[in-house]
């Protein structure tokens, strides 16, 4: 099992001629303002300011880039991979001339990002599917790219009821239970799940 031991923010990029130029093997992370990416990544990294983590929906406008140093003690293996924090789609207030511009955004780190091994896309684990996280899972359906979904602030609904939960999202998704994770930053929840899917697809 692979743990994480040291985590650095690279940099912000919007175009792909600014994004950090190392071929680490790369997972990024999608989904509606608020649904907690920044507040993941820094349960993942145990940095509990490593991506900001903002009040204010929708703060996020560009793609951050984080290098992780992992490591496997029983393999006695140890390595690099990113992470990318994707800014949050889908708020309201947000112009049509700003989704275009997150979309376009996004289409082209999708298409020019080789490193790219996974993406994780989050869902609130108290809200049915979002037709925005719909259209997300198509665009990665389209290019085949692997993703799973996390359920997040899984602490926020009885632990009795997280599997229904789990099963009906799977249902409205389109996907099967195991693609989906359920995770809680404020708790602790789901950090080895996540870690494990990045370990399967790291070689
Ligand atoms: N209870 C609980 N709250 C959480 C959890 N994860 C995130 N939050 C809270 O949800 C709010 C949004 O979290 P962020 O991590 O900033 O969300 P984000 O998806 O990065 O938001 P944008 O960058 O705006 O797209 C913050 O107030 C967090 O404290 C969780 O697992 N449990
Ligand atoms: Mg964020």
């Amino acid at each position: 099992m692979i743990r994480i031991v040291e985590s650095f923010y690279v940099k912000s990029a919007v175009e792909p001629a600014d994004y950090p130029a190392s071929a680490y093997a790369e997972f990024a992370f999608a989904g509606r303002s608020n649904v907690g990416k920044s507040s993941l990544i820094n349960m993942l990294t145990n940095k509990h300011l490593l991506a900001k983590i903002s009040r204010t929906p929708g703060k996020t406008r560009v793609l951050n880039f984080f290098l992780i140093r992992w490591k496997d003690d029983k393999a006695q293996q140890q390595g690099f991979m990113q992470f990318t924090d994707f800014p949050g789609y889908g708020f309201a207030e947000v112009g049509l001339a700003e989704q275009e511009k997150w979309r376009v955004m996004i289409d082209k780190y999708l298409n020019m990002r080789p490193q790219l091994k996974g993406i994780c896309v989050l869902v609130d684990i108290r809200h049915s599917a979002d037709p925005k996280d719909k259209v997300m899972l198509e665009m990665l359906r389209k290019r085949n790219i692997d993703h799973c979904v996390i359920a997040t602030k899984a602490d926020k609904i009885p632990k009795t009821k997280v599997k229904a939960t789990i099963q009906s999202l799977a249902k409205q998704l389109n996907l099967q239970d195991k693609e989906i994770i359920a995770t809680s930053s404020e708790k602790n929840i789901g950090l080895e799940d996540v870690l494990a899917w990045f370990e399967a697809r790291l070689t």
